[in-house]
């Protein structure tokens, strides 16, 4: 018998800003580490992208038609504080005011990311995470956002996949290319980001004591290659680089002791003081919200003695990169099936880390990330049959339910993503939306859109609260 999803619950959805808004250097936006970086010139870019910015009433009235009760979007820090810190830019301040207004208008809930990979250049020039100043900036920012919207935003999110800025920090982290000792930076990085965090999470609970902030880190389930011991061992290893260094840290304010262990091993420890530290005990989360897409399979046996086994090793290796892939190796999963961009599909990986987070921490968990990237094919007639992602979405919320059955607390689930918007590495080709932006990687085309049969489906599944 499986325990019904609860009354409220946070049926959403989920963008970013640099991925939907568009207005890339408009109405004051400063510039952001994204509109610096150097993307494949074959795929779309990110100064119109969905160009919600100037689709924002539209876009919203087809948020509230397909009857989401909450939208998860990200402010971008570089449109209210062009210069990463100092004056404020009024015209950015009152683009989040008119879209919290909107979403106010038709009741739906907001549920605000600070930050979703977009740091200020500006910021960035002074370098970045890697310089400790970027802490005080990133408080001021998240104070600022708290005094402006505080009153109608009762849910927080700090920061974006902060383990993937880290273990991919080469594509979406903020490490100038000519750093030296990279690995290390990076985590040195990852220490300064906790301060902030903390920091904001702090502030959000003085100056706000009715809102509620938590990590959005991506949580991804992982399965040694074999029983022998040794596989068993890696995948116990990986998981605690990959995954729990990150929410030890946010939940408990202390290092996990076996990803501390391979960073001492490796020469990557950052510096860390015992104030900081006490710090990082004092900022506690209200809940955990995670992303997940996929599982990940590794070994132990080292890349080095073993060939590339296909795509699903690439698969592992993006996840792993940053990690010495002398210790690790992806291995191919044949029990899962995968999607088009070689990610594996696995529902049932879902329900175990969705039970592995709430044992650990004891929170409450919202879903902030979870979707099907696809292909769509507009068909005659505007229409799109994206049966693959129902299908996607209706077996990992049959999993959610299982879980929420298992007694785990789940707050809500907001799939990737509500509107068509540009993957950060594979263009617009790559869709994950609900309604279909009518555009090409570089034809921008009408910016049309189009509801898919997915909306239809997520439609019924709201209004019934997941019985269909
Ligand atoms: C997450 C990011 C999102 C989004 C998503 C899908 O890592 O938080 O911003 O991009 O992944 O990834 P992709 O677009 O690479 O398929």
């Amino acid at each position: 018998q499986l325990t019904p999803f609860p009354q409220g619950f946070m049926w959403g959805a989920s963008t970013s800003a640099y991925q939907v808004e568009g207005a890339w250097n408009e109405e004051g936006k400063g510039p952001s580490v994204i509109d610096h970086a150097v993307f494949n010139a074959e795929l779309s870019d990110f100064k119109v992208t969905s160009d919600h910015y100037h689709h924002l009433q539209e876009d919203i009235a087809l948020f509230a038609e397909l009857g989401l009760k909450t939208y998860r979007f990200s402010i971008s820090w570089a449109r209210l504080f062009p210069e990463g810190t100092g004056e404020i830019n009024p015209l950015g301040v009152a683009f989040y005011q008119r879209l919290i207004d909107l979403l106010g208008q038709y009741h739906i809930e907001p549920l605000v990311t600070l930050y979703h990979f977009d740091l200020p250049w500006a910021l960035q020039q002074q370098g970045g995470w890697s310089n400790p100043e970027t802490i005080a900036a990133f408080e001021e920012y998240a104070r600022t956002a708290f005094r402006l919207y505080g009153d109608r935003v009762k849910y927080w999110l700090t920061i974006n996949e902060q383990n993937m800025m880290i273990l991919k920090g080469e594509v979406i982290g903020t490490l100038p290319a000519d750093t030296p000792d990279p690995q290390r930076a990076l985590y040195q990085q990852n220490h300064h980001m906790m301060l902030a965090q903390a920091r904001a999470m702090i502030a959000c609970h003085q100056m706000l004591p009715t809102a509620k902030i938590g990590p959005a880190p991506n949580i991804s389930c992982i399965y040694p290659a074999t029983s022998r011991p040794e596989d068993v061992l890696a995948a116990n290893n990986f998981s605690a680089i990959r995954n729990w260094l990150y929410l030890d840290l946010a939940c408990f304010g202390r290092y996990n002791a076996t990803a501390w262990s391979f960073l001492k091993e490796k020469g990557y420890l950052p510096q860390i003081t015992d104030d900081e530290m006490a710090l990082l005990r004092q900022g506690k989360p209200d809940f955990i919200a995670f992303n997940y897409y996929a599982s990940a399979t590794v070994g132990a046996d080292s890349a080095k003695d073993k060939p590339e086994s296909g795509a699903a090793n690439r698969a592992v290796d993006q996840q792993m990169a940053g990690i010495d892939r002398s210790v690790y190796v992806g291995v191919d999963n044949p029990y899962l099936q995968k999607n088009q961009f070689n990610w594996y599909i696995d529902p049932l990986g879902f329900r175990i880390t969705a039970r592995e987070i709430y044992e650990r921490y004891r929170l409450p968990l919202i879903v902030t990330e979870n979707g099907l990237g696809a292909f769509d094919e507009l068909a005659s007639g505007n229409k799109i049959y994206d049966d693959y992602r129902i299908e996607y979405l209706r077996c990992h919320l049959e999993q959610l339910q299982q879980a929420i059955s298992d007694g785990v607390e789940v707050m809500g689930y907001c799939p990737w993503s509500a509107i068509d918007l540009v993957s950060t590495h594979q263009g617009i080709g790559k869709r994950y939306g609900f309604i279909y932006v009518n555009r090409d990687e570089k034809d921008l085309k009408d910016l049309a859109r189009f509801k898919k049969k997915s909306f239809f489906w997520y439609q019924q599944v709201i209004r019934s609260n997941g019985e269909d």
